[in-house]
């Protein structure tokens, strides 16, 4: 039941409650300050509850980043290195073995892959880390390789997405992260990363996956010199290729951190713009299952309160994150199972542990470190 909303809103809030779509003009009515934060997160909450009910997802995962040398010099990143700099590293396949033994024996049930392109390396050997880590540790998922590295691939092997998404399947991909979407409008897209894989690019690798059957998440960084526009524009795109696929499992507004990066004169966006996005992507993104509030960009209390405004999972327990951290966030590098868990109930939402194809994960009452998955958690009604 809604309490009442802003009469600006009664259109929005009809639509809404009849399950219909929302246009772009509707998008951009959310995102005005003059309408209430609240208003916007009551109507999201609706929709959160209608999909999610009062379930509160996370997993337990690890990071890998294998390299931060990167041809690439997108401006909002501080993670990337020149080769000869004294930050960059390269993982060596036994230290790549051990983070995913540590991952295994702490119960994880998903390493996320993701790192530079770096132009002395191979498309065999990002390629043998898949294989490696799948060939000793079989169970645990690998979601790896951002659109922008599959594109690097193809410019590598001088394949097709097809053939390359294929292969790395066969070598251990579970499936793909949804980094490298930033802002797909070209206004923006051409001043932030304009060399690496345009939207286009990153649509139709997308749209290759889900149709040879793996399944994907889809991103949005905000905060720094995009608008409204530019961002319900960017939400439209990704709602248009579900309507195609249906091979989205999850959205994850990422808010911009600008430590370390070359827009550091940008402020971090404000907590108010992180719950605004986060609504306002859970009422345009109508046909995407889950919307993510990752704790480690947003902070803990924000992700606690996001799951009252659109979201519906908080992500995972996370070991090694590098992306964030070097661009200033200061939440902690990992959080118990126990502390996760109680942050969900907390904010009155019921902890669910899922895998990262959204099943629910059945642990051993002996040995943590043992698990099984269940059935495929059911969604409400999208519409
Ligand atoms: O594509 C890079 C963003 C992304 C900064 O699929 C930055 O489950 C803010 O996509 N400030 C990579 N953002 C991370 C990512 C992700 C994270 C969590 C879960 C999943 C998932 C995917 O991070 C990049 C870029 O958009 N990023 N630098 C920065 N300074």
């Amino acid at each position: 039941m809604l309490h009442s909303v802003d009469p600006r809103l009664k259109s929005i809030r009809d639509k809404v409650e009849a399950g219909q779509r929302l246009s772009l003009d509707d998008g951009l009515l959310l995102y005005q300050d003059d309408i209430p934060l609240n208003d916007v997160g009551q109507l999201a909450n609706l929709v959160r509850e209608r999909i999610n009910g009062n379930r509160g997802y996370y997993n337990i995962n690890t990071h890998l980043n294998a390299t931060n040398v990167c041809v690439y010099r997108c401006v909002f990143c501080a993670f990337r290195s020149d080769l000869r700099s004294p930050k960059g590293y390269v993982m060596d396949e036994d230290a790549i073995l051990a983070r995913g033994k540590e991952a295994v024996d702490n119960g994880c049930t998903e390493m996320h892959l993701v790192g530079g392109l770096h132009h002395k390396r191979d498309y065999d050997w990002y390629k043998g880390i898949l294989k490696t880590l799948h060939g000793a540790y079989p169970d645990l998922h690998l979601k790896a390789w951002t659109a922008v590295e599959i594109n690097w691939f193809e410019f590598l092997t001088k394949q097709s997405t097809e053939w390359v998404l294929q292969d790395l399947r066969e070598a251990g991909l579970g499936s793909l992260p949804g980094g490298g979407a930033e802002i797909f409008h070209p206004e923006v897209r051409d001043k932030i990363c304009e060399h690496k894989a345009d939207s286009r690019n990153w649509i139709e690798i997308h749209r290759t996956a889900h149709r040879l059957g793996i399944r994907s998440n889809c991103t949005m960084l905000y905060g720094h010199i995009e608008n409204a526009f530019h961002r319900i524009d960017h939400l439209i795109r990704l709602r248009e290729l579900q309507d195609d696929t249906g091979g989205f499992q999850t959205f994850i507004p990422l808010a911009f951190h600008p430590d370390n990066t070359g827009l550091s004169h940008i402020k971090k966006p404000s907590v108010l713009m992180d719950l605004r996005t986060m609504a306002v992507s859970r009422l345009m993104l109508d046909n995407i299952p889950h919307i993510k509030a990752y704790w480690i960009m947003l902070g803990i209390e924000t992700a606690q309160a996001a799951l009252a405004y659109g979201a519906d999972d908080i992500d995972g327990t996370v070991r090694h994150e590098l992306i964030y951290h070097d661009a200033g966030a200061t939440t902690p590098e990992l959080l118990s199972v126990e502390r996760i868990r109680h942050l969900i109930q907390e904010a009155g939402r019921d902890p669910v542990e899922r895998d990262t194809l959204y099943r629910e994960v059945i642990r051993d009452d002996q040995d943590f470190s043992k698990w099984h998955v269940g059935e495929q958690v059911a969604v409400g009604s999208m519409a």
